[in-house]
């Protein structure tokens, strides 16, 4: 088995010496965490600047909910949500990343200005995502996925829930290089809260060691999940996304103390303190 030995560094992005702090932008009316306020061009590009001067490292920009339930949208909706974000954001020089499941959007977030795509199926959902990520030559986010939102939660069903995370990311990366893209190019994802329930979430993040030891940088995507909610959870009521940003945050502290290469956050300030406050401690040991 590979062991990655820190958080690792993604080839062609900017090297940080702790944890980075993605920063989101939801393009969409109906994201199950910010409820469509960003649902305009200008709103989002601000938005996007706002979350850098918070101190996000990189902001990913996606148009297609994917919270639970959540149907698709077409592509030509998805690529008048995302285009003219990514390309407003990259003009003022921010690090870019385009959250699709879609190789054209990709393809056009990539010409637009970003420099990492973020796909929650790891290639699956589109056959021309792969090559056409290996022929941009940028960065690839591999996530752990079994299948689009609309019914995942019947896909939850695991013996061993990091064992077979940690086997089907493999055979996944193992794929997205056969299909042309540089392992040094690859970021790996457990994917928590998809066809994940709490337990199964929590269990992920409690052996990030195991997913490290695939060999590749780690990102961790907890921010306002449902398994947060579960965590909180006071008398069987759930408190609703927005009230999760101080869970958010405790993921954060954890997910960087041990050794994930980015968090992927809605509220960015808290969690920007906390990956700094992970490297302190881990510069003091
Ligand atoms: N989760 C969401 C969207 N994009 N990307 C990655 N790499 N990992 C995730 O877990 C992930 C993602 C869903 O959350 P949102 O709708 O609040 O952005």
């Amino acid at each position: 088995m590979s062991t990655l030995r820190g958080r690792g560094t993604v080839g062609g992005l900017p090297e940080w010496d702790r944890c980075a702090v993605m920063g989101v932008v939801n393009v969409t009316p109906d994201s199950f965490s910010d409820g469509g306020r960003w649902f305009d061009t200008t709103a989002a590009v601000k938005r996007g600047l706002d979350l850098v001067v918070e101190g996000a490292d990189l902001v990913d920009v996606g148009g297609e909910s994917t919270r639970p339930g959540a149907g698709r949208i077409d592509e030509e909706e998805e690529l008048r949500r995302v285009v003219p974000v990514v390309r407003g954001l990259t003009a003022e020089g921010v690090t870019v990343s385009v959250d699709t499941m879609r190789a054209a959007v990709a393809e056009q977030a990539v010409a637009a200005g970003a420099v990492l795509v973020n796909d929650v199926s790891g290639g699956l959902a589109d056959p021309r995502m792969i090559p056409v990520v290996a022929a941009a030559r940028v960065p690839f986010v591999v996530m752990h996925w079994r299948g689009f939102s609309e019914n995942m939660y019947s896909r939850a069903v695991y013996d061993d829930v990091v064992a077979e995370v940690v086997a089907e990311l493999r055979a996944r990366m193992d794929a997205v290089v056969a299909g042309g893209i540089p392992p040094e190019l690859l970021v790996v994802d457990p994917g928590l809260g998809f066809a994940k329930q709490a337990e199964h979430t929590l269990t992920l993040l409690a052996h990030l060691r195991e997913l490290r030891a695939l060999g590749h940088p780690v990102l961790i995507a907890a921010s306002r999940k449902r398994f947060l909610g579960r965590v909180l959870a006071k008398g069987g009521a759930i408190p609703p996304a927005r009230e999760l940003d101080h869970a958010t945050t405790a993921v954060s502290a954890i997910a960087a103390h041990e050794g994930a290469w980015a968090v992927r956050v809605h509220e960015v300030r808290a969690s920007a303190d906390a990956v700094r406050v992970a490297r302190a401690v881990e510069a003091a040991r």
